[in-house]
């Protein structure tokens, strides 16, 4: 909003020419979005325990979160106002890719809202069925897919990481992928939010990483140097990208061990959604499976768990997913999450040297 109200008066306040800038946009949404989680999250922490708004503990969970009942949880919806808020205030508001960023967004952000509400209402962990929340991820991810389709610069190309020329055309094919990264992304979010800080901690990262990737997408000098799709207008979801970062790195302030706030689905499945959606919109699908390496681990390892289960009756893991396994060969909780966080930045930095290394 600030760009389309100010920069026009740069010709006669030369100071607003600044706002053309995508760099001095994107730092300060982060700025914008941490400084609201920031300032917003004590009274909503408190609204929230006045509400009884506790996460319940399921009994057969690792013994030492029994210690964690009555946490606040849905704090995911402070997560999502402050990156609207920024969003709004920094982007140019005539993107249409930020509009089905924000689209996604919110409609992942009231699937996870109906399902803790039901857990908080029910007072067990009894939402959503897992029917009825992966029909509803998948109509909201329809309709991304199908509105993605209808954007101008569009395409069903698949850009693969490490390879320059080689991009199949999946034609409408592309829709069906497009739903599968987006609720597969929000669900791996949404299992690896198992302790404190385990997952806001890569989704920082994460959207620290497609910054970039959406930066340099939208940037034809840089997006020809590195023979990557060039998406006109794509630098505007850096901005949506860097308010996920700010406002991720103000909950981490909260949900840190030991947390005081928990951010519920209302705050996972949203955010996996929204940097499934970036993903699909600036042409690097398959680059998050490396961007969000650690989500794909946690995923993996409930895959395997289960299969291995119901197939031999024996278990993979001590429990699934990964980070339990963890916890329960003795490490500490902060251990586990920091080492995960470790493996999040290393895969970061990895994905985005494939951006050259191709
Ligand atoms: C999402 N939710 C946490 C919190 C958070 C198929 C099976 C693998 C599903 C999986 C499951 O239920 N996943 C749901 C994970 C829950 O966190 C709440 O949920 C929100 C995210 N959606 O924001 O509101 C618990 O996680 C802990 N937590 C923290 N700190 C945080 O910052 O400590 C969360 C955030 C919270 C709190 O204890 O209550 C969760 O784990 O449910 N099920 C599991 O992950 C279970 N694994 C399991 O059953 N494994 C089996 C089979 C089925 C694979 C096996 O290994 O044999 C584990 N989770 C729990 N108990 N709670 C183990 C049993």
């Amino acid at each position: 909003m600030l760009y389309l109200l100010l920069y026009p008066l740069h010709t006669q306040f030369s100071i607003f020419n600044v706002f053309r800038y995508l760099s001095f946009r994107l730092i300060y949404a982060a700025l914008t979005a941490f400084v609201l989680v920031i300032v917003l999250a004590p009274p909503v922490i408190r609204a929230l325990q006045s509400y009884g708004v506790g996460q319940s503990i399921r009994e057969d969970g690792p013994s030492r979160h029994q210690g964690k009942g009555g946490t606040p949880t849905m704090g995911g919806i402070l997560i999502l106002f402050a990156v609207l808020m920024s969003t709004l205030l920094w982007t140019d508001l005539t993107s249409r890719y930020v509009w089905l960023a924000i689209f996604a967004m919110l409609g992942f952000g009231i699937v996870g809202f109906c399902d803790d509400y039901l857990k908080t209402v029910r007072g067990k962990n009894q939402g959503l069925t897992a029917a009825q929340k992966i029909i509803a991820q998948a109509v909201v991810a329809l309709g991304i897919g199908v509105l993605f389709y209808a954007l101008p610069a569009y395409s069903t190309k698949l850009s693969v990481p490490f390879f320059k020329t080689f991009s199949p055309d999946i034609g409408l094919f592309y829709i069906p992928f497009a739903v599968l990264v987006i609720v597969g992304a929000s669900n791996a979010v949404n299992l690896t939010d198992g302790l404190d800080g385990l997952a806001i901690g890569p989704v920082m990262v994460a959207a620290l990483a497609y910054t970039v990737v959406a930066y340099m997408s939208g940037h034809k000098v840089f997006a020809d140097y590195l023979l990557i799709p060039y998406i006109e207008g794509a630098g505007e979801l850096a901005i949506f990208t860097a308010a996920i970062f700010g406002a991720s790195l103000g909950f981490l302030w909260f949900n840190t061990y030991p947390a005081s706030v928990f951010m519920g689905d209302v705050g996972s499945l949203p955010l996996g959604a929204a940097l499934g959606t970036v993903a699909v919109i600036s042409k690097h699908e398959l680059l998050l499976l490396l961007v969000g390496g650690v989500f794909v681990l946690e995923a993996l390892s409930v895959i395997f768990q289960v299969a291995s289960f119901k197939s031999r009756g024996k278990r993979v893991f001590l429990m699934a997913p990964i980070h339990h396994h963890f916890e329960l060969k003795g490490w500490e909780e902060p251990k586990v999450v920091v080492r995960l966080w470790i493996i999040a930045v290393l895969l970061a930095l990895f994905s985005l040297s494939t951006l050259k290394l191709r």
